[in-house]
């Protein structure tokens, strides 16, 4: 059964590009309710274990360095079906797939540096949220 909890974090593009109020206002607007939110910089332990997932993929060590470049917003979302609509909302992974009027079509800049992250499901929403927000039970 789907939880109501998803994982987000502005990443350094984002928020270097002055984009944080909008996203938010546009994540507020689309029905989820924040519960948990900061400002934090990624260090590089951080992101290589955030996105271990991706440890053998030949953008690696360009994500990493992305990701810790500067500032992000990280925050837990609430909301009925949020893994899925929060995906829908922030559109597909390259912004020039992702639909008109999606966070990534209106703020990413590229595929590597696509302005927000989105949890794939409730599984990686805990471990992502707990990750970013410990001690803090997600569900
Ligand atoms: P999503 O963020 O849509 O779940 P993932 O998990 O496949 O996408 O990718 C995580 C991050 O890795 C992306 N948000 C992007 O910054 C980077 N990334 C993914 N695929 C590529 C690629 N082919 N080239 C460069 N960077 C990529």
């Amino acid at each position: 059964m789907a939880t109501n909890k998803t994982f987000t974090m502005i990443k350094p593009d984002a928020v270097e590009n002055g984009h944080i109020g909008a996203i938010l206002e546009k994540i507020s607007a689309s029905g989820f309710r924040i519960v948990a939110m900061k400002l934090t910089q990624m260090t590089k332990a951080d992101a290589q274990t955030f996105y271990a997932i991706h440890k053998e993929r030949p953008f690696f060590p360009e994500l990493v360095e992305y990701m810790t470049r500067g500032p992000i917003v990280a925050a837990i979302l609430e909301k009925d079906n949020a893994v899925e609509d929060f995906r829908t909302l922030i559109g597909a992974t390259n912004p020039d797939d992702a639909a008109e009027g999606t966070i990534r079509k209106m703020y990413a800049t590229s595929l590597g540096e696509n302005a927000i992250h989105g949890s794939d499901s409730d599984e990686n929403a805990a471990i992502e949220g707990a990750f970013h927000f410990s001690g803090r039970e997600m569900f």
